[in-house]
């Protein structure tokens, strides 16, 4: 019985540590300055800011949106003739603990890879960012017209 009792009391302590139970990776995140490069069909990009508040790193490994059938993570590489070609990121991207990731063209971007109906400047679509724990974010982007991140599809 004396033994019982220990147990449950430190099961009391552990359970009232809670609160230091680390928050998910959405969570720690906040999204910003979301958009979207204005499209018919076909191919677009998406750029955001990522920040991480938290004390860990967090890993974005996925995205989905009603705007676009498939989406990948792109990253921008020089290919070996020297052009830049875009192509799924290895991995994601990694948000490190504090820090915060500006996603942007001509470098890591979300690729809508077939847009469903036409995003045109100034609508809005919801863009979903599933983080490696399993957690999720979703936030709104502005469809924007935008002449650069022209980048060839080198996947
Ligand atoms: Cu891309």
């Amino acid at each position: 019985m004396k033994k019982l009792l220990v147990a449950l009391a430190s099961f009391a302590l552990l359970a009232g540590c809670s609160s230091d139970i680390p928050a998910t990776e959405s969570e720690s995140v906040t999204i910003r300055e979301a958009w979207i490069k204005s499209a018919d069909t076909g191919m677009t990009s998406a750029f955001a800011e990522i920040q991480n508040t938290g004390d860990t790193q967090v890993r974005v490994v996925s995205a989905q949106s009603p705007a676009s059938s498939m989406m990948e993570l792109h990253e921008v590489v020089a290919s070996a003739d020297g052009t830049m070609v875009m192509k799924p990121k290895e991995g994601g991207f990694a948000v490190g603990a504090q820090e915060t990731k500006v996603l942007q063209a001509g470098g890591d971007h979300i690729m809508l890879m077939d847009v469903t109906s036409p995003l045109t400047p100034g609508a809005d679509t919801d863009i979903t960012l599933t983080f490696e724990d399993g957690s999720s974010s979703t936030f709104t982007a502005q469809v924007r017209e935008f002449a650069g991140a022209q980048e060839n599809y080198g996947g």
